[in-house]
């Protein structure tokens, strides 16, 4: 292509330099919502000290595509990716594009987000060391061209070790590791009873639970780890998924924790990433 239009996040190689404006970048952090990584921006920027000239601020790079948020803070970039695998994967295939266009060397990639989980009390944070889609399957299956194409959904164990090793003993919550499951629906895809349908019972859903906690160590569920872990796998990019737990789905199925208490909770994958990132820049 002579140029490439990253249409997504209203940037392209053609009408912007790549290189200059994100040449630096070395960790891309990704989670759903464009307010939770415009918090993270500038709670990052905070963390490592990054200072933008006197009256100047952040800006949303991507504010015209209307899709997904951008900010970038020195070599982090913060970018909401929305809710499901298609939402994601697009904007995985956009950022993946774009990091070799800007000729980044080795950006890491992270999802901050949130989940259910499976027998963990509300405001734990599940770092994933496998990924599997509702069916228990480890592949990331596309429809591509009438034919099932499968990738393999892998993450980086060393990258768990090492976010694992940055949970503090004296954090007043549990950072725990496990299996994530991903799947293409809040309501029937994962066991509820709420949704606005439902035609099996509560046996049936803590039967499945227990047993995809039991048989295949599931300790969370959400909506977009199986792409996110095999686009980046595919592209040879380190990658890991950091999530709290907005309930434990054995107690009950709706998400009524208080905003306040709900939004501290949010902060905390942040505050294990950050770690990381400092940790690897070498900031105090
Ligand atoms: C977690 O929360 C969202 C659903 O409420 C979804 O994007 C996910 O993975
Ligand atoms: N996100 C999900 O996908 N499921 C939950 O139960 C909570 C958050």
């Amino acid at each position: 292509m002579d140029q490439d239009i990253l249409y997504h996040l209203a940037l392209g190689s053609g009408s912007h330099d790549l290189v200059e404006m994100f040449g630096d970048v070395k960790f891309v952090c990704m989670g759903g919502t464009p307010k939770r990584m415009e918090d993270f921006a500038h709670y990052i920027m905070k963390e490592i000290g990054y200072k933008i000239p006197t009256g100047t601020q952040l800006m949303d790079i991507s504010q015209y595509s209307y899709r997904y948020c951008m900010y970038k803070v020195g070599p982090v970039l913060s970018v909401s990716h929305g809710m499901g695998t298609s939402s994601v994967s697009i904007l995985l295939h956009e950022i993946i594009k774009l990091m070799y266009h800007a000729k980044c060397k080795d950006p890491i990639f992270f999802r901050i987000g949130t989940c259910g989980g499976i027998g963990i009390e509300g405001g734990t944070v599940v770092i994933s060391d496998n990924a599997v889609d509702g069916m228990q399957d480890n592949n990331y299956a596309v429809a591509t061209l009438g034919k099932i194409v499968k990738r393999p959904a892998k993450l980086d164990k060393r990258l768990v070790n090492e976010l694992k090793a940055l949970a503090h003993s004296d954090d007043p919550y549990d950072t725990v590791t496990g299996t994530t499951m991903c799947t293409t629906d809040f309501y029937e895809g994962q066991g509820r009873l709420d949704g606005a349908f439902c035609e099996y019972t509560e046996a049936d859903k803590m039967e499945f639970l227990k047993n995809l906690k039991a048989k295949h160590n599931v300790t969370n569920i959400e909506m977009e780890i199986v792409p996110f872990a095999a686009l980046t796998h595919h592209a040879g990019i380190r990658a890991a998924a950091v999530c709290v737990a907005l309930l434990d789905r054995l107690r009950g199925d709706q998400i009524g924790t208080p905003k306040d208490v709900m939004e501290e909770w949010q902060s905390r994958p942040q505050v294990l990433i950050a770690r990381y990132i400092k940790k690897i820049l070498q900031v105090a």
